[in-house]
Formats: C-alpha cells, structure tokens, sequence
C-alpha cells in the first residue's frame, strides 16, 4: 500500500489553503502575484547571494498561515490535524502583556522541524489560544459563558481527527484517506456561512476584537496566509503603488547594510466581508466583519540566546531614542544598528549572536588549525546562515494591533492567568519545542561533520559557542 507521506500531504494542504484563502479574499492574490515579481526581480539582481536563505522554489512556495482557537482542547486536536502533515509545536509566546494593545492569548507555531523536511515545504501555522481565565481581560461570568460557547462548538469533525491520528501513527496516508483528509481539514479552516450571534459578539468585541473573533462565532477560520519575499521595502513599495494602503511601518529590524536578522513584517488590512447575523429578535440579516488581514515576509538569521538578548537591548533603544527625539523609527532604528549590530556576518559568529551551519571545503588535509574561526579565515570551512523559523511575539501583537478594529478594555489591576511552554505541552498532551535547541542541534550536527571531514575532532575545535 502506498502511501502519500507527511511532507507531501503537508505541500498538498498548503496549496489547498491557499487557493481557498485567495477566493476568499481576493487581496491575498494581488499580494501573492507582486511576492512574486518582487522575488524574481530580486533573484535576476543577485543571482549569486539570492538563495543564502533558502532555495528560490522554498522561498516561492514558503507560507505561514495564523488561526485562532478558544480552549485547550481545541488547540490538543489542532496539534493532531498538523501533527498529521509533519508540523510540531515550537516556542511558546505571550502576547497578553503586548504594549499598547495586550491580546487575550497565548500561542506557538506549528512548523515541520528538520531542515530536510523544512526544505521540502516549509509551512507553518501560528496558532493562538484564547485565556478566558485572565481577570484582566474577562469578568467571571464572561468567562465561564465563553467556555460554555466554545465547549459546545466542534471545530474539526470526528472523522478528520481519526485520519489524523493514522497519519501520526503510520507516517503517512493512503490514497482515499489522504483526499478525504486534505478535504475535511481545508473545510475545517473556510470562512463559516453561519450566522454570527450579533449581541455576543459585540459583547466581546467590546473587550477585545480578538476574544469576538475567537470566541463570538461557532467555527474557526485562517486569519491571514503570508508569502515570503527576498525584499520587503521593494514589496511595500510595490503594493503602494497598487493603490493598497499598507500599515505605516514594516515590523521588526530596519532595512540596513548588514546581516539581516530574524524577521522582517508587514501587512494591509483586508476589506470587510459580509457575514450573516442574528440579531436580538431572532431575525438573520446581514452586516460585515473586518478581521482577516494581507501580511508578508522576510526572513534573516537566527539568532542564539545572547544574540536575541543583544536584539532586545537594541530594540529598547530604538523604543527610547525614538520617544525622547520623535525622529522616524526606521531612521533611529538605522542609527541604532550602526552603533551596536554586529556589522558582518563574521562578527555575528565570533560574537556568537547568531546561528550558522558548516561546510568543510578543503577536504582531507593535514594542518587545519583547531579553531573555528580560524578554519574559516584560512579558507577551510564556510559558515552559513541559519534561516530563523519561527516569530517575533512584539511584531506579532504588532500585526494584532494595527488591524483591530477598536482598542478593547484591559483592567491592569487584576490577576494574570499564569501561562509557559510547559503549561501548554502539558495541557495538549504534545512536547513543545524550545526553538533555541532546534537551532543548536542543527549548528552542531553540521559543525561536527565539518570538522570531522577536516579530519578534526570536534570536542578538540575551540567555538565561540564553547566561549574564547
Ligand atoms: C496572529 C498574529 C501573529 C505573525 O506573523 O506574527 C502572526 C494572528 O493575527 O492570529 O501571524
Ligand atoms: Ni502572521
């Protein structure tokens, strides 16, 4: 028997979403088509460097897509669809204590975790749950009338999470299976024709738009599909031009001469759609939500843990010398990297701000002195970039915020819901991973191949990892 294995499902997935997603909103295809002119344009300038983060066809096809659910039950089944096509938690981020606009949930990504399989196709979803226990946000009552609403709500049919929980089982799907399933779980994330209950969701809404979406209607749906381009103020630029009214500002590290790190984002919102509703006196009329978005990518290096800690100082910075000054953010931002970002590629290793891989290229001789940096001024090893794969919880309460529709209410004087990585795994019965060991198991992997072929013992190769 044979069967459609878990990266081909999960390529399968992604186009089905997509093309769902593009008849649904219409500016997501706009988006996809200049992504592309954008990329092939870039590829044709710089034909040498364009694919250090990834093959131009993983670039082409790479999307991250963003739904939202309301319990941990319905993000434990969530894990099973995903976990079905190859797709793990990893990262945990709170984006309740986002400034100016806290939003009531905690989410990971569910992304493939090898490089192989990320090469393969790389989707990924990030996935936010709801916290109708946090005081700050809900008052007793609207929480437990929020979880009675979502408990009483089926998001994935029966029959879905039984194919899932194959697919996991035996590595894959066979033929009828593997349709159906791509079927059921492409349904499961379609915009619903319900009607949406006019007076609760407003009640919600009130508090926060993202409660009202999560929590106000009986179906979940995928908030926005994101493609990824090799240059995003060409993107902005592009879209503009379009006559597509982009949020002010791309999230995330400025546009500068030096090595692009993390992530780069931005986004436009989408256009109200028309939704039914029930109103008070039972009657079903018509009216629109604006909560789905147009967002897109650039993707740099990942960083380690002390180079993520020097990325936060550095944004702290550009927080305070924009708000003493009021001088534009990307011009102080500019001004901040220059100061303080390493300036290369070379000095993000040495001072072990940021991940790489190793390839040997003298193969076989004798003399390679035992020092990493050395190997690679000596022309015995490249070290290239580590793509990062995951996100950033400021540009994402950012992405959040500039497409909500009203402020919400938050009371800061009430208790918080305590909530980490291990709370999660715990409550989906599924290990979260901690990105930081992803990046470095895969660096030591290849750094260990590398030295080894150099004929090298890699206990014996002092890193700046190992401190120097
Ligand atoms: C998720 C927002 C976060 C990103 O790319 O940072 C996100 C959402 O709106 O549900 O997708
Ligand atoms: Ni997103």
């Amino acid at each position: 028997m044979d069967l459609t294995p878990h990266w081909q499902l999960r390529a399968r997935f992604a186009k089905a979403l997509s093309d769902l997603y593009g008849t649904e909103v219409p500016a997501y295809t706009t988006l996809v088509e200049v992504s592309q002119e954008v990329n092939r344009d870039f590829v044709a300038a710089n034909p040498d460097t364009a694919d250090r983060f990834g093959s131009i066809n993983r670039v082409t096809a790479e999307r991250h897509g963003a739904i939202r659910v309301g319990s941990p039950t319905e993000l434990a089944q969530v894990a099973r669809v995903f976990g079905a096509i190859g797709m793990q938690p990893v990262g945990f981020y709170d984006l309740r204590d986002a400034k100016p606009n806290p939003i009531p949930v905690v989410s990971t990504a569910f992304r493939p975790v090898d490089r192989a399989e990320l090469a393969r196709n790389p989707f990924r979803v990030f996935t936010s749950l709801l916290v109708p226990e946090d005081r700050r946000f809900f008052t007793p009552e609207l929480e437990q009338q929020l979880k009675d609403f979502i408990a009483a709500r089926t998001l994935f049919p029966e029959e879905l999470l039984e194919i899932a929980d194959r697919s996991i089982a035996d590595g894959g799907l066979a033929g009828a299976d593997a349709d159906r399933f791509i079927e059921l779980a492409t349904a499961s994330f379609a915009l619903s024709p319900e009607p949406v209950d006019r007076a609760w969701y407003e009640k919600l809404d009130a508090i926060s738009s993202v409660a009202a979406d999560i929590g106000g209607v009986n179906s979940t749906h995928i908030n926005h599909l994101t493609p990824r381009v090799l240059d995003i103020d060409d993107l902005y630029r592009r879209m503009s031009d379009r006559g597509i009214q982009m949020i002010d500002a791309i999230q995330g590290p400025p546009r500068w001469d030096g090595p692009d790190l993390l992530l780069r984002q931005t986004s436009f919102r989408a256009l109200a759609e028309p939704r039914a509703f029930r109103e008070a006196d039972g009657t079903v009329g018509s009216g629109d939500l604006r909560v789905r978005f147009g967002e897109v990518e650039a993707r740099g290096i990942a960083l380690t843990q002390s180079g993520r800690d020097h990325y936060d100082t550095m944004v702290g910075e550009v927080d305070s010398r924009q708000a003493a000054t009021g001088r534009p953010r990307p011009e102080v931002a500019r001004e901040v990297w220059g100061e303080l970002c390493a300036p290369t590629e070379r000095e993000l290793l040495e001072r072990d701000h940021g991940f790489f891989n190793f390839t040997a290229v003298k193969t076989g001789s004798s003399g390679a002195p035992a020092d990493l940096l050395a190997l690679i001024d000596g022309g015995w090893l490249v070290a290239e970039p580590i793509v990062y794969e995951d996100f950033l919880p400021r540009s994402a309460a950012g992405i959040f915020a500039s497409n909500l529709s009203g402020d919400g209410s938050v009371d800061e004087s009430q208790d918080i819901a305590a909530r980490d990585l291990p709370w999660m795994a715990e409550k989906i019965g599924v290990a979260v991973n901690d990105p930081y060991a992803l990046y470095t198991s895969e660096r030591q992997a290849s750094f260990e191949a590398a030295v080894s072929a150099l004929g090298l013992s890699a206990p014996s190769v002092t890193t700046p990892w190992s401190g120097r």
